[in-house]
């Protein structure tokens, strides 16, 4: 089962770091790309391996296994995280298993990266960020998997913004746009059910945009005040495998129990203004996220849609030429590049799970907590929490706590 990975040159003589990652659907199959790219795009200080992949049915994950590259396959993950070659548990499940698999792989020894939201609650965010602590002073290392701050785009404008190219912050407008619940008939999935995901488009659109503004603002929300809505409460049973609904009949219909869209408005603790808006209802939208940063000295805007690019206006010039230019973000020396293409060819989705994979491997390799920490997940899950409170009193203005 699975592709040899590895010649028996230089490469082969760096120690391994090997993996072993659980769940094999979209994020599995996104992570699963990563690993098996990073290694023969950058020059890594380990080099991984994809050691072992589970799911719970059998023949699924072998498939998964065949078709991504890993050496073997496991249906416990309990099993996978007691192989004595596994170095680091990455974990691709939905949100109600992250917080159990992530305690149980760094109790074990392994390093851990899990996938955001890093848990459904709060509560649980905060007992694996504590475990992580712990763990980091034994040498492990944890990291939450916010892949969009990993494009170069918008790692060149967190670089634009530290540097204090558009000086002292005083808006973030940013929004991430889906549009696959529009039809009510479309089937209920776990993604649909509280007790499985958290909630809906928050903690799934939301968390990515709450980590991006605060990353690229480099600093925290202080407070929000929230509306959120449920446009189709009750939507068709498949009782199909994809559903992730175990025992979930083929007939009739189901409660909607997350939000289906979010809407906040918050302020950052240096007291810039930010708003967010996170909808699986955005007719026609399909992966939208655009970010915003206005600052006194100029502002930097980023398109999801046109990855490769930057647009920054300087205000400093003079009004007669100064405007909106677009960066294109494809030189060697732009985050992420010195490895890839000559300037102008582009990279994509997937990309950001390479340079998760290449950020993680150097953190290992030189013993430092790579961003973002469990702590970080942690934070977001506070906001996301003082979201849904906000929203329940109806738009009350709620510190976030910690
Ligand atoms: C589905 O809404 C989803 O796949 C998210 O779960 C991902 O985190 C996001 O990157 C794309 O959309």
């Amino acid at each position: 089962m699975g592709q040899p990975q590895q010649t028996d040159g230089p490469e082969a003589e760096k120690p391994p770091i090997r993996v072993g990652m659980v769940g094999y659907a979209f994020m599995g199959a996104a992570h699963s790309q990563g690993w098996r790219t990073v290694g023969r795009v950058f020059d890594l200080p380990r080099r991984p391996v994809l050691a072992a992949i589970c799911g719970r049915d059998g023949a699924a994950v072998r498939a998964a296994a065949d078709r991504y590259g890993w050496a073997a396959a496991e249906t416990d993950w309990r099993a996978l995280i007691a192989r004595d070659d596994v170095d680091l548990v990455d974990i691709c499940t939905p949100g109600d298993s992250h917080a159990e698999i992530a305690l149980a792989a760094l109790a074990a020894g392994k390093h851990v990266l899990c996938e955001k939201p890093l848990a459904n609650t709060v509560a649980e965010a905060t007992a694996m960020t504590r475990a992580a602590e712990e763990a980091e002073t034994r040498g492990q290392v944890a990291m939450v998997g916010f892949n969009y701050r990993r494009l170069p785009a918008t790692a060149l404008a967190r670089r634009m913004v530290a540097e204090g190219r558009i000086g002292t912050l005083r808006h973030v407008r940013v929004s991430y746009l889906q549009d696959w619940l529009v039809d009510p008939q479309s089937p209920l999935t776990w993604r649909l059910r509280k007790e499985q995901a958290g909630s809906g488009s928050l903690g799934d659109l939301g968390a990515h945009i709450v980590d991006l503004a605060q990353y690229l603002a480099g600093e925290r929300l202080a407070g929000v005040s929230a509306l959120t809505e449920t446009f189709v409460r009750q939507r068709p049973l498949s009782g199909g495998p994809g559903s992730g609904l175990a025992g979930e009949p083929a007939a009739g219909t189901g409660e909607v129990t997350v939000d289906d869209a979010a809407l906040f408005t918050g302020r950052f603790a240096g007291g810039a203004l930010a708003s967010f808006e996170a909808t699986r209802y955005a007719t026609g939208r399909k992966n939208s996220l655009r970010i915003e940063l206005n600052g006194e000295r100029g502002s930097l805007a980023f398109d999801l849609e046109r990855l490769n690019e930057l647009a920054y206006h300087d205000g400093t010039e003079p009004g007669t030429h100064a405007g909106f230019r677009r960066i294109l973000v494809t030189e060697p020396d732009h985050p992420y590049l010195e490895a890839w293409w000559p300037p102008g060819h582009g990279l994509g989705y997937e990309h950001t799970f390479v340079h998760q994979a290449r950020d993680l491997v150097h953190g290992i390799a030189e013993g430092r907590a790579p961003e973002p920490s469990f702590a970080d997940g942690l934070q977001v899950q506070r906001v996301l929490a003082a979201v849904e409170e906000s929203a329940e009193k109806n738009s009350v203005y709620t510190p976030i706590a910690g």
